[in-house]
């Protein structure tokens, strides 16, 4: 099996067709290595911060994602250093060396301004910033609407990209990772498995590392579905990057079934947070 059937499997039709598209015109033929995990709040009235111990599938892919990163040098961003007067759009920051910057637009391409929302947010007393986002460490973070464009800009290509994101698809939206090599899209990763009006207080992890230097890329869009008059928030927090040379031990993968999720494993994996998915969609119905 390929490594670009592995990616494929947790795509839409229409992804499919695209990355088929893609993947047939680039040489090689390979496909970037994705982890994505999803973590639904069973109770959001109760614990409208779902707990972290409770977060299993977003703490193992996560962990997982970081045992391929060289430790000690690759940085992660919380936001938990900057007030919540700072503005989104124009934050710029090193990650693992890398210049990153955000970037926060209107549809008509201005800059995202004006409310707390466009700014890093502090969770309030309940944990919550706002519309139900937060934080996924510390208490403070970002959330973005689904009304504005969001891009994370890298000053040089990369080889993996990961964030938490929380509260995505309570209000049927849903989010589309796409990765660029400045204006050439590489890959493109809906995270559209949550379903219609769920996903309340939930917690998700997206990561993804380039199995080959065609694959580099310096710009990742975040691209949220938008319905008309239902808009979504969704928090996010933890950015990791790590440059090609800080990638370790994904030529390793799947050496060792106990300790990162194998090619053979990965559909298990996939079977079980789809079966969690399926009972806590029967259980709202
Ligand atoms: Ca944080
Ligand atoms: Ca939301
Ligand atoms: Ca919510």
């Amino acid at each position: 099996m390929s490594a670009g059937l592995r990616t494929l499997r947790r795509m839409s039709p229409l992804s499919i067709a695209t990355i088929a598209v893609i993947a047939a015109a680039a040489q090689p033929a390979q496909a970037f290595r994705l982890f994505d995990a999803y973590d639904g709040n069973p109770d959001p009235a109760e614990f409208p911060v779902l707990p972290t111990e409770q977060r299993t599938n977003t703490n193992e892919t996560a962990a997982t994602f970081s045992l391929l990163l060289a430790a000690g040098v690759v940085t992660t961003e919380g936001f938990e250093n900057f007030p919540t007067s700072q503005a989104i759009d124009g934050l710029s920051i090193p990650i693992s060396g890398v210049g990153t910057t955000l970037s926060y637009k209107n549809s008509d391409g201005t800059s995202a301004t004006g409310g707390a929302s466009t700014k890093v947010q502090k969770a309030d007393g309940n944990g919550l910033t706002n519309s139900g986002t937060f934080p996924t460490e510390g208490d403070r973070g970002i959330s973005i609407n689904s009304t504005k464009r969001f891009e994370v800009l890298l000053d040089e290509a990369i080889a993996a990209f990961s964030f938490w994101g929380t509260d995505l698809g309570d209000r049927g939206n849903t989010l589309t990772i796409e990765l660029y090599r400045d204006t050439t899209l590489l890959a493109t990763q809906p995270i559209d498995y949550l379903g219609e009006n769920s996903g309340d207080s939930s917690v998700f992890f997206f990561g993804s590392i380039a199995e080959d230097p065609t694959e580099y890329f310096n710009r990742v869009v975040f691209n949220n579905s938008k319905k008309t008059g239902n808009s979504d928030a969704i928090g996010l927090d933890q950015f990791t990057i790590a440059m090609p040379s800080q990638v370790v031990g994904l030529g390793d993968l799947g050496a060792d079934p106990t300790a990162v999720p194998t090619p053979a494993l990965l559909p298990g994996l996939l079977g079980f947070g789809l079966r969690i998915w399926k009972r806590r969609r029967a259980a709202v119905a």
